[in-house]
């Protein structure tokens, strides 16, 4: 396979060439039906004031923040010219601080606007998004422990008929055709002062647009543009994401929400093919934010620190493991018992950037379709979304789960298991009809959390804090309530319950079954995936391997102490596949926590925990029960071909090593060396 180089597309920018040689035509099942063609609206970000930053309370790591600076063309260096400037002023002449305090009604959000506003247009033009530093105003809904603060907050603001805001946030929107002509066409321009790559997670571009730092690409550096183009399958219509792969950055909220538009399948069941084409599209986004070691609720408190935090992880874990007298390691086939807590705790919990004393408000007309797109875009959390409003639709009385990583199941009434479980990195597209009567009913997304019991009993794990959510508001004229409604959950006093537990998440995962599932065929490849400890913390098959610029950079084998390598080193256990192939994956979960198992490049099936075997649903990113050796397995074709990260996508154990590679034969070690793209990018 070739790998062109990315770095040198910059200089051909202008002239939009398309390389899409290693794709074959796939996707499955037939899709037709309504195909709106809408028309485009240009994409008014909020604009955000760059901000310096402040020091860490701790002195060190303060980090200068960039001013909201305008993209200058022209400096020689990049042949593209964006549309429109991105600027740190508002229409209005104002400078907008990021708040989340002063717009309860939403009046200057173009959110309410009916769906035929959001207009695409499938031409030749292109998307761009500026990636800056901005701020957030963040307040503590309990009023204690502290006032408002402001936080550093990456920023994403786009122009371009790919770019669109969705209820107050924006969205890369790309309408999808079954004929395979429609095309992701996004260039990103790095505003600040650190590399960046941007990786569209759920897609299966080549493997050279995927966006991993040394492996797919060379960061793009700053005050330069990268395209990302490739061609879109009926596979890849849905609820995606963009994040940063790069660092720490995807947890400072370097991501966005993509959302590739199609028809539905033509054998999907009514009534829901029908509410599907005549549904409004709606977003709930969710991140956390501002980190800190659970059983040290002082670290990063600034929330500049996230290796702070991840030091005392580590140095937690070993003494767990190694024991004061220097015990041997972490012996990996102790499978360890479910832990009891997660290891990072969120100060902060936002929807659509909006915390829920002040949520967003999601305006509909009364017995109208949604299809309500959820993206978890959080670093470490897992939620259950609750939908209580108590009168529904008449003609879709219940939420109705749809497709899940963006891609069709069966329908799923989510109130069986008491909402929608939704790990790190997922997203589901949930069906529901809005009430006929007018009101303003909260939609809750809660972390997925235990017993309300010793560590919980702290205030930063207030069950009241450890929420999101918007509110849906019926009827044109219905005033949203005032700030502060939806903080209180009195009625929703009771912890979540974890994630993996049967009752949960992991129940709802045996009750999902794939719309298309993969096709009968013998497996070709079997793997084993051991999701050990070794090494200090977190890691595959024993071993920790860290993406670029992952510190420190190394990687470990059993019985080796841990060395500095040079900043990219192959991985020493991909996991190697022939193109044409089915392969498999059996994980296996030694530790205490559970991990969120995201592929790149492909949907794979889940057709078995704990041996049971079923038609589980089509995903990209899996949640693997806690402890005591959870199984389950994966499978997918091997029709993509590259280097594939397979990676727990919890920031924290990925940053720690939870990393392996689907290595394709095909592509040989110098194609993947990425000094050459270095040497490349240096002359650019
Ligand atoms: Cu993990």
């Amino acid at each position: 396979m070739k790998f062109f180089l990315l770095c040198a597309l910059l200089v051909a920018l202008s002239s939009f060439a398309v390389e899409t040689a290693v794709h074959d035509g796939r996707g499955t099942g037939s899709f037709g039906g309504d195909q709106k063609v809408v028309e485009a609206r240009n994409y008014q970000g909020r604009s955000l004031k760059g901000k310096k930053g402040k020091k860490g309370k701790k002195g060190k790591k303060g980090k200068k923040g960039k001013k909201g600076k305008s993209y200058k063309p022209g400096s020689g260096d990049d042949d593209y010219t964006p549309t429109t400037t991105h600027s740190s002023k508002s229409g209005k002449g104002k400078s907008e601080s990021y708040s989340s305090s002063s717009n309860s009604d939403n009046a200057a959000h173009p959110d309410s606007l009916p769906n035929s506003a959001y207009r695409v247009k499938p031409d030749n033009g292109v998307t761009v998004f500026n990636v800056d530093l901005g701020n957030i105003i963040l307040s503590n809904p309990l009023g204690v422990p502290s006032p408002p603060r402001s936080y550093e907050k990456y920023v994403l603001s786009g122009s371009g008929p790919q770019a669109a805001t969705i209820d107050g946030i924006p969205v890369i929107l790309v309408d999808g055709y079954d004929e395979g002509a429609s095309q992701y066409r996004v260039v990103y321009c790095n505003n600040l002062n650190v590399g960046i790559t941007m990786h569209q997670h759920g897609m299966t571009p080549p493997n050279n647009e995927d966006g991993v730092p040394m492996i797919s690409q060379y960061p793009i550096q700053p005050n330069r543009c990268d395209r990302f183009s490739f061609d879109l399958y009926p596979l890849n219509f849905g609820t995606h994401f963009v994040h940063s792969h790069y660092g720490w950055q995807h947890e400072r909220g370097l991501a966005l929400p993509l959302i590739v538009r199609g028809p539905p399948p033509v054998t999907y069941p009514e009534p829901y093919q029908d509410i599907l084409k005549k549904a409004t599209d709606h977003v709930l986004y969710l991140e956390d934010f501002v980190s800190f070691a659970s059983d040290q609720p002082d670290t990063n408190e600034d929330g500049f620190n996230q290796e702070e935090v991840q030091d005392v992880l580590i140095a937690g874990w070993e003494e767990e493991l190694y024991g004061s007298d220097g015990a041997p390691p972490f012996n990996f086939s102790f499978c360890m018992d479910p832990g009891t807590d997660f290891d990072v705790g969120f100060r902060y919990h936002l929807a659509n950037d909006r915390q829920m004393n002040d949520p967003h408000i999601m305006r509909v007309e009364r017995g109208e379709f949604v299809r309500l797109r959820i993206i978890n875009a959080a670093a470490m959390s897992s939620y259950v979304v609750q939908f209580n409003a108590t009168e529904w639709g008449r003609e879709l009385p219940r939420p109705t789960l749809v497709a899940v990583d963006g891609q069709f199941t069966h329908p799923h009434h989510v109130d069986e298991f008491g909402g929608f479980w939704i790990g790190v990195a997922q997203r589901g597209d949930v069906l529901l009809q809005a009430p006929q009567t007018d009101g303003c009913f909260p939609i809750f997304a809660r972390n997925a959390m235990g017993p309300l019991d010793g560590i919980y009993e702290e205030p930063l794990f207030n069950v009241q804090l450890q929420q999101a959510g918007v509110v849906m508001c019926v009827g044109k004229n219905t005033k949203p309530p005032p700030p502060g409604t939806f903080g209180d959950l009195s009625e929703f006093g009771e912890a979540t319950g974890f994630f993996s537990e049967l009752d949960n998440g992991m129940g709802q995962e045996w009750a999902l079954r794939a719309f298309f599932p993969l096709e009968e065929k013998p497996v070709d490849y079997e793997f084993l995936v051991d999701l050990t400890g070794d090494n200090g913390f977190q890691s595959i098959n024993t071993v920790s391997y860290k993406f670029y610029p992952g510190s420190p950079r190394y990687y470990a084998l059993p019985n080796t102490t841990k060395s500095e390598l040079p900043v990219w080193y192959p991985n020493p256990i991909p996991l190697e596949v022939e193109g044409g192939k089915r392969a498999c994956i059996e994980i296996v979960n030694y530790n205490a926590d559970a991990h969120a198992m995201h592929l790149h490049g492909h949907s794979y099936q889940v057709v078995s925990i704990d041996g049971h075997p079923f038609s589980g649903a089509m995903r990209d990113t899996f949640m693997t029960q806690k402890g005591q050796c959870g199984r389950a397995r994966i499978c997918w074709d091997t029709d993509n071909a590259g280097v594939w990260p397979f990676h727990c996508h919890m920031t924290y154990h990925l940053m720690a090593g939870m990393v392996t590679t689907v290595e394709y034969t095909s592509v040989s070690e110098e194609s993947i060396e990425p000094w050459s793209k270095m040497g490349v990018c240096n002359s650019v």
